[in-house]
């Protein structure tokens, strides 16, 4: 016969009692140390004589305290401790329910709750998805547990109350600003930590780790908080970004090939915004993660380089009839190296930092310059070079590669996709690539431009873009070179004058550093020029 014993048999033990017998349950007697009745069969420290009559117990207690003891002491004696569900109650396949609780009548336990053992969840009491009840806890009548929450075991969730979700300590998360952006987002819930990535300059960059179904963590998001000091204007950069983005998932889907590893997905807040912002007023994005990708530092083999020549030139066609119009500009004047001069110029006039001393070889290398920095811009002031849509910062480890196969698989930062011209796209990648050092290598005697490098560049670029760039910007593609390391060295020791306010550095001297290597490079560029310009002659597709 299937018979229960009851502990308790004061109100609550009374709706047990019911809601036992419509469960099936034939023969149910109580243990109770006041109440008397004839289904009262001895008092509750008599339960281990019970045991072999009534293996089946529980614990009917209102009292939190009360109620776990005397689970405990049930599990503890062997008795089988069942979870006791009213039928109207509504549990969801995927919940766990610990053993002596209770869900009482009409009561909604959602997906993926836990309710842990001796927790009582009263009539009518709604516990939502992914939510956790304590042991020892109970849910008052009417009480609902909103999703996400977690009730601290032996709490108390008044009839009617309402809890809101509270957040979990999630590791790595240092900031409020951090935490609220992952919840901006939706992955407070889930996410099994985050941890700073990569090695850009401007942004500060997360992987977000979230568990798989074999219950691993994997990087499934990049979570970027925007350098509002670089992009005073994050919604146009963002604008931009989604527009490019799914333009180019459409062209990459046409030519057959994988859209969610060929392009960055970025994702909308929980709330539909392309961005958050932080109560600091700090603008936060999300992207996929591109798993099984690379990111390389310096080129490790020459066929890397080529093969990025290849993706940025596959780039520059793929966005040929992007609306170049629509985007806004998010750093004005970002490539015109006359105005990077003139903010040179003014940097070295203040020399805020009295840094000027330390560094007047840079200083003259730069001034002996000042005609150089005008070649491009006066050629496109003349429409000699068509605009078109660049991507401007087209640094190597602005590249994912594939893992598997080592080839060009995706262009990352797209925050300065910009009308621009083809050779500073080109010119910017041969300024970072095409270097035997690293930008911030100190000894400059490693430093060097590597021509071979440069050359299989050229090759790349212009087999795969060839066709489309006009004669006159395939001759401008050497100036490019020249011009995107030579602004970039100005930039770097303009910030270093001005006390180190636009580039991450690691340490006082950085930006200096950085500067001196980009001007190796000018030098070096400077003295094989002619051969530049051979090699680009040699790949431009025109028969002499
Ligand atoms: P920054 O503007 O600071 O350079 P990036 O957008 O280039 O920021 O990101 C910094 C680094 O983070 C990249 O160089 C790359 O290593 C890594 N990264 C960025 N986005 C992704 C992504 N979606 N998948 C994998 N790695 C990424
Ligand atoms: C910055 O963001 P990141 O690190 O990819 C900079 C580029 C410079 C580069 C020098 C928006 O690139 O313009 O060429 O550093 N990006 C911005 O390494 O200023
Ligand atoms: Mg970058």
């Amino acid at each position: 016969m299937n018979r229960l014993l009851i502990l308790g048999a004061g109100g609550f033990g009374q709706m047990v009692k019911e809601t036992a017998a419509a469960l099936g349950y034939e023969e149910i007697v109580f243990l109770d140390d006041a109440a008397k009745g004839s289904d009262v069969i001895g008092k509750c420290c008599d339960y281990l004589s019970k045991k072999e009559e009534y293996p089946t117990a529980v614990a009917a207690f209102g009292n939190n305290n009360t109620r776990l003891y005397w689970t405990d002491k049930l599990l503890e004696a062997g008795y089988q401790v069942p979870a006791i569900v009213h039928p109207s109650a509504v549990i969801s396949p995927s919940a766990v329910l610990g053993p002596g609780c209770f869900i009482m009548q009409k009561a909604v336990v959602n997906t993926h709750t836990q309710i842990g053992r001796a927790a009582l969840i009263n009539s009518a009491a709604v516990v939502d998805h992914d939510s956790v009840i304590g042991y020892g806890a109970h849910v008052g009548l009417g009480g609902i547990v909103k999703s996400n929450c977690t009730i601290a075991p032996m709490n108390r969730v008044e009839p009617g109350e309402v809890i809101f979700s509270t957040r979990r300590k999630i590791e790595g998360v240092d900031s409020r600003a951090l935490e609220d952006a992952l919840y901006a987002f939706g992955f407070g819930p889930q996410c099994s930590y985050v941890k700073p990535f990569g090695e850009g300059h401007i942004n500060e960059t997360y992987a977000v780790y979230m568990p798989t179904k074999e219950g691993k963590d994997e990087p499934f998001y990049i979570l970027q908080r925007i350098n509002k000091n670089v992009f005073k204007e994050p919604g146009q950069v963002m604008e931009n970004i989604f527009g490019v983005t799914e333009f180019l998932r459409d062209v990459i889907r046409m030519e057959g090939g994988d859209p969610d590893r060929e392009t960055l997905s970025y994702i909308k807040t929980k709330s539909g915004d392309n961005y958050f912002e932080d109560d600091e007023g700090q603008p936060w994005r999300c992207s996929n993660f591109i798993t099984d990708s690379v990111c390389y530092q310096m080129v490790e083999r020459p066929e890397q380089f080529y093969q990025s020549a290849c993706s940025f030139g596959h780039f520059l066609k793929q966005l040929g009839q992007y609306p170049a119009k629509s985007l806004h500009e998010t750093i004005p004047n970002f490539h015109d190296t006359v105005k990077r001069f003139a903010a040179f110029s003014l940097a070295l006039q203040r020399d805020v930092k009295n840094r000027a001393r330390t560094c007047r070889p840079e200083i003259d290398f730069v001034l002996e310059r000042e005609k150089d920095c005008g070649v491009l811009v006066s050629q496109m002031e003349q429409g000699m070079l068509p605009i078109r849509v660049t991507h401007n910062d087209t640094k190597l480890n602005n590249i994912l590669f594939d893992a598997k196969n080592g080839n060009g698989l995706c262009i990352i930062d797209l925050d300065t996709i910009m009308p621009g011209l083809a050779a500073n796209d080109f010119g910017d990648s041969i300024r970072f690539g095409a270097s035997t050092a690293e930008e911030d290598e100190k000894d400059l005697d490693k430093v060097h431009f590597d021509i071979h490098l440069y050359e299989l560049y050229v090759k790349g670029y212009l087999e795969t873009a060839g066709d489309v760039l006009t004669l006159e910007e395939k001759k401008s593609l050497p100036w490019g070179a020249r011009l995107m390391t030579l602004e970039c060295g100005i930039r770097f020791l303009t910030d270093y004058l001005q006390g180190d306010v636009y580039f991450k550095t690691a340490y006082p001297e950085h930006n200096l550093v950085r500067a001196r290597t980009q001007f190796r490079l000018v030098k070096e560029m400077e003295e094989q020029f002619a051969q530049m310009n051979d090699i680009v002659k040699q790949y431009d597709g025109v028969e002499e």
